[in-house]
């Protein structure tokens, strides 16, 4: 598609497109091995407001075609090495050659000359001697075509281009909708989506299901301590922790303040355990330091696991929740089922 910088101040300047194609102009080579006739044309073409390029028989015509991209070929028939009807030919070939609006000039109105020319691809002709209106005229039509289809890719490339941004900002906007801004983690909305499907497929597979919930202990007393921002990092920090020791298919997400939730599917409560156990030493043996903190903190861990008497994922929270409560009132930094 030829980039136009005035293309669009034009479009909106003028009231319909065919005002603007006549006013605007176009890219045409003119073809001739007559230097008068050639000279002729290139005159009126550009008297027209034409970008005009010329060539003197149909070899140089076809190099020019493909390096400088005319819109508009104007081709005499007979000329040395390549006439009219082989450079149509060749050009209906080639992917630029097949959007050029073509017209032979013709000394010869025979109508099956004319029809065989059609038949290689020309799109119209002018009888020569032409007559200069009649001429500019009938390139004017051909013009119009021209431009109406690049106005139409035009379009399409700028509604592919927009489509193309809309799915990139609507998976960035997911991925924002479903992510921690703090931590980074999944969010409680990403975990009960994830919850869900991996309940669903703990039923369907006959598999089981755990849970871990997470609460860091006396996290109030480092906020009201050190500060928000020190508890921002601490919060940030706890988190990495917490994702570093789970298993690759468990999911790691930030509940809401100082709460976490490990989702851990085809765990059952022995493992559930084990696996608190691990986070829980791991929490407890990272060192956090960042200006006046400097120390560890420790969490409450309650696991729950699936069972026929869980109805469903709220009950199976909640069991984990009671867990931390157990956990928080036999002295903390613990793991309860
Ligand atoms: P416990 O051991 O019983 O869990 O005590 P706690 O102090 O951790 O419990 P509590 O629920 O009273 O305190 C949670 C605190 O977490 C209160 C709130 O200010 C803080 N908090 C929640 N969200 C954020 C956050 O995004 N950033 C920071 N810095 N603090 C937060
Ligand atoms: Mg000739
Ligand atoms: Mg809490
Ligand atoms: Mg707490």
């Amino acid at each position: 598609v030829r980039t136009d910088r005035n293309w669009e101040d034009d479009a909106k300047r003028s009231a319909s497109p065919m005002d603007r194609t006549v006013q605007h102009g176009a890219d045409v080579l003119v073809v001739d091995d007559d230097p008068v006739a050639l000279k002729l044309l290139a005159k009126l073409l550009q008297d027209e407001g034409h970008r005009v390029m010329l060539a003197r028989d149909g070899k140089e015509a076809l190099a020019i075609t493909l390096k400088k991209r005319p819109q508009v070929v104007i081709s005499d028939w007979f000329m040395p090495k390549l006439d009219g009807i082989e450079l149509t030919r060749t050009l209906r070939r080639t992917s630029w050659g097949k959007r050029i609006y073509l017209l032979l000039l013709t000394g010869n109105d025979r109508e099956d000359r004319l029809l065989t020319a059609f038949d290689a691809g020309v799109d119209d002709y002018v009888a020569k001697p032409f007559k200069p209106k009649l001429l500019m005229a009938r390139l004017r039509a051909g013009v119009r075509m021209v431009k109406l289809q690049e106005q139409v890719e035009l379009d399409q490339e700028i509604q592919r281009k927009n489509s193309v941004q809309m799915t990139r900002m609507n998976r960035q906007l997911k991925e924002a909708a479903n992510t921690d801004f703090l931590t980074g983690l999944p969010n409680r909305r990403h975990a009960m989506a994830h919850m869900d499907r991996a309940w669903k497929h703990a039923l369907a597979t006959g598999t089981t299901l755990s849970v871990l919930m997470i609460d860091i202990d006396k996290f109030k007393s480092v906020n009201d301590t050190y500060g928000h921002d020190v508890g921002d990092v601490v919060l940030k920090e706890t988190a990495r922790v917490i994702k570093g020791a789970v298993r690759r298919n468990d999911m790691a997400a930030r509940m809401g303040g100082e709460e976490f939730l490990v989702i851990a599917p085809g765990a059952d409560l022995d493992e559930a355990r084990m696996v608190g156990e691990r986070i829980r030493m791991r929490v407890e043996s990272s060192h956090i330091k960042f200006g006046d903190f400097d120390r560890n903190v420790t969490i409450s861990v309650g696991v729950a696991t699936m069972d026929p008497s869980i109805g469903d994922i709220d009950h199976l929270i909640r069991l984990a929740d009671e867990a931390v409560y157990v956990s928080k009132s036999s002295g903390r930094n613990q793991v309860s089922a």
